[in-house]
């Protein structure tokens, strides 16, 4: 039987006496490990995302870690390019990692925000033409991604946290353009701490 389904999560030291101290495991539906896993990591996993990034046909595992953004392939090996330093001093648990092939070109793009800006990653590690795009405030929760206006493009829901003047959402297209200045909106407070929007789309 093909083993199709695997668990990945990751483990922390906290009482510090293990190094390094933060380990990432890959789970077999067998509950074996998965070969060259677990891998040790000496920053924190904020948080992670299985996709093909670099359209070889095989999943990889994306990590937003406390000061960089790392793409490794099955065997644990990163991905040319990664990782890549992205850190802007806070260690805050809050940073989501997103991805998603913006451009329809195979390749998935990797979406990922700190302190007043979001910025895309191409699956080589280099900075998407147009981003990093600056706001005030900071996307603590997962971004929507999709073609909300069906040319082909998909684009990028920002829910962005900042108490002055108040949180909004954020829309940009791919090439890092706002979607519209009319989705610059507002909205209560207490939904946008920890919740992320959602794009329901009509199938093509
Ligand atoms: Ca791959
Ligand atoms: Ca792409
Ligand atoms: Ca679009």
């Amino acid at each position: 039987m093909t083993d199709r389904k695997k668990i990945i999560f990751f483990c922390v030291d906290y009482n510090g006496d293990v190094s390094p101290g933060v380990m990432l495991y890959v789970i077999k539906s067998d509950g074996s490990n998965y070969p060259n896993f677990p891998k040790g990591y000496n920053e924190l996993i904020l948080d992670k995302v299985s996709g093909d990034v670099n359209g070889d046909g095989y999943l990889d595992i994306v990590m937003r870690m406390t000061n960089t953004v790392d793409v490794i392939d099955r065997f644990g090996n990163h991905l040319p390019g990664f990782p890549v330093n992205y850190s802007d001093g806070d260690i805050g648990p809050f940073k989501p990692v997103n991805i998603y092939d913006l451009d329809n070109d195979g390749l998935l793009e990797i979406i990922v925000c700190k302190n007043n800006e979001s910025v895309v990653f191409n699956s080589n590690g280099t900075i998407r033409n147009g981003w990093p795009q600056n706001y005030s405030g900071i996307c603590r929760t997962n971004a929507a991604i999709g073609d909300i206006d069906n040319d082909g493009m998909a684009e990028i829901v920002v829910p962005v946290y900042t108490s002055d003047p108040v949180p909004v959402f954020r829309i940009f297209r791919q090439n890092g353009e706002l979607f519209s200045q009319n989705w610059n909106f507002t909205y209560d407070l207490l939904t946008n701490w920890g919740a992320s929007p959602s794009l329901i789309l009509k199938p093509k």
